[in-house]
Parts: C-alpha cells; sequence; structure tokens
C-alpha cells in the first residue's frame, strides 16, 4: 500500500512526494520536525506535539505558514485519505528552497510535509524480554551551542551514537551531556526505579523534553508511584532495579541490560510493566 503525502496542502503519491535539492533542509538540515502516534483514528497527545513544533520553529525563526488548528487538520485529512487509524506520522517543515549560501532569508517558501504511515521501531520480543543499550562514546550536543529543545533536523549528534549503538548490537544507545550525566537515548527518553520510585534526568541535563516521557510521568502520579527529575549518573543506571525507555515511536520499552550489566533481574520490572500497561489503556482508551 503506497500512503499520500501531503506536501503544503498537496497531496502526493509516496514515490511522488519530493523536494527541491535546493532545499535548505537538505542542504543544511535548517528544519523542524515531529514524529507522533495516532490511535484508533486519534493522534495521541496532537497538541502538545504541535506546540514544541511551532516552539522549535519559533526557536529558529522559520515561519510556518499555516496554523497549528490548521496542521491538526491536515493531519487528519491524510490520515483519512490514507485510511489510517493506528499510524506513526511525521511532520516535517523545512526552510525551503533557496540559494547555495547559508542565508536562510533567501528561502521564501517553507515546505510544509505530514506523513502518515506504519512504524514498527523495535521487534516483538523486545517489547517481551527487554532490549539491551551501550553507552555511546558520542555526547549530547553542548546545550549552550543549539538547545536540546529544539527538535530540528539536525540529528548527526543522535545518528553517530546510534551507529555506536548498532555496531554494538543494540536498537538503542546511552547517550551522555557535556557534564557526564546521563541525558537520553538517540531518539528516546530513559527512566529508572529504584526502591520503587521512578528517576529520570531533568530537562536540563539537555534533553528532549519528550511528550512520551511527560505521559509516563502523569500515570506515575495517578497510579502513586514516587516520581522525581533528578540527575543520574551511569552508575545509577548500572545499580537500578528496572530501566526503560519512552518515545513516540518505541512507547514503553523495557532496558535489560546497559553496557553489559544486567538490570535488576534481567527481565522487565513490575513498575515498568504496569506503566506500559497503563500507557497502552490510556493511548488506546484516550
Ligand atoms: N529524545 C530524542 C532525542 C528524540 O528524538 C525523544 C526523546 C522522545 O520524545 P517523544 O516526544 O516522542 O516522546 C525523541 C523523539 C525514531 C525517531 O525513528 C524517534 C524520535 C524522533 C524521530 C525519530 O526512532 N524520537
Amino acid at each position: 500500500m503506497s500512503f499520500q503525502v501531503s506536501i503544503n496542502g498537496e497531496l502526493f503519491a509516496k514515490e511522488d512526494a519530493k523536494i527541491s535539492v535546493y532545499d535548505h533542509g537538505l542542504l543544511y538540515g535548517d528544519g523542524v520536525f515531529e514524529g507522533m502516534r495516532a490511535y484508533g483514528g486519534k493522534v495521541f497527545k496532537l497538541d502538545a506535539h504541535l506546540e514544541r513544533l511551532y516552539e522549535s520553529a519559533r526557536a529558529i525563526a522559520l515561519p510556518i505558514p499555516i496554523t497549528a488548528a490548521e496542521m491538526g487538520e491536515e493531519v487528519y485529512r491524510t490520515l483519512r485519505v490514507n485510511r489510517l487509524e493506528d499510524a506513526y506520522i511525521r511532520l516535517v517543515v523545512t526552510r525551503g528552497s533557496g540559494s547555495l549560501g547559508l542565508d536562510p532569508n533567501r528561502c521564501s517558501h517553507p515546505q510544509v510535509i505530514v506523513i502518515t504511515d506504519h512504524i514498527a521501531l523495535y521487534p516483538p520480543a523486545r517489547y517481551r524480554d527487554g532490549m539491551e543499550i551501550v553507552t555511546a562514546s558520542t555526547m549530547r550536543n553542548h546545550p549552550a551551542a543549539l538547545s536540546p529543545r529544539i527538535k530540528s533536523l539536525n540529528y548527526l549528534n543522535n545518528i553517530l551514537a546510534k551507529l555506536e549503538g548498532l555496531r554494538a548490537g543494540c536498537d538503542e544507545a546511552l547517550m551522555l551531556n557535556h557534564k557526564g550525566e546521563v541525558a537520553e537515548c538517540t531518539g528516546d527518553n530513559i527512566f529508572i526505579v529504584k526502591r520503587g520510585e521512578l528517576f529520570t534526568p531533568p530537562t536540563d541535563a539537555g534533553i528532549l523534553e519528550g511528550i512520551t516521557r511527560n505521559a509516563v510521568i502523569e500515570l506515575a502520579h495517578r497510579l502513586e508511584i514516587p516520581v522525581v527529575e533528578k540527575t543520574l549518573v551511569r552508575h545509577d543506571v548500572y545499580v537500578a532495579d528496572e530501566c526503560f525507555l519512552t518515545g513516540s515511536a518505541a512507547e514503553v520499552i523495557s532496558v535489560t541490560k546497559v553496557d553489559d550489566r544486567v538490570i535488576g533481574a534481567g527481565v522487565p520490572g513490575p513498575i515498568t510493566q504496569r506503566l506500559s500497561e497503563a500507557f497502552k489503556k490510556w493511548v488506546n482508551e484516550g
């Protein structure tokens, strides 16, 4: 099945959905994006994703030519034409085509792209048994150089870390910030459980403030599981009782091995399972 892609409100077959080679999104990674999911025809946390997209765009002085409400409508329209109920949605806004020079002012038309498709990030066995990750030597970009809160088309930092993970036979890699503290994984936020309490690095650890992360924090409050945003180092992860990752694509996934250290009992732990079940229920039942 070839899904239709929306570019500036016009629908194209996937094969024909093309952007100029002069687009600064391609030439310089000058643009922003979002990845989100629809469950049973409803986009989970659509408003939060749109807010982050528009804030990322504002931070790079990129005017999005349509309103957030119009963007939301375009997402639903694209899902409908593709008859997709459960889907992964990628929103991309590029600076548009310009001249061969950095100057973004020479790009007149930002391109607004809505892709709706399926995604299977990790094999089902990983969700059942937990996954293994390694710490990458590639550290997060310094937050004073580029705010980690901008979800930009510059993902090289994370891609280099991902390559390190893959080379070690792992699907994800843990990234540390410039202070050597635990930040997040290449496309997922990280949580640990210790003595019944949930811990996750604070936003000032140089992370992308994940929407799934915030949803899991909310769930923990509802389930009366204490949750603390606290600076973590690798040692905290190694001696944790449980560890899991969160992301729109990954949802909630247990981590059972980090840098060859078995975490807790080496199987998805009870709090991870409770949160994972509660998350599934939330996204499916609203
Ligand atoms: N950290 C980073 C660096 C991310 O890119 C997350 C955390 C999780 O955020 P949300 O809001 O999704 O809970 C992300 C977002 C992929 C992929 O293909 C993953 C993301 C973005 C784009 C692609 O794995 N994750």
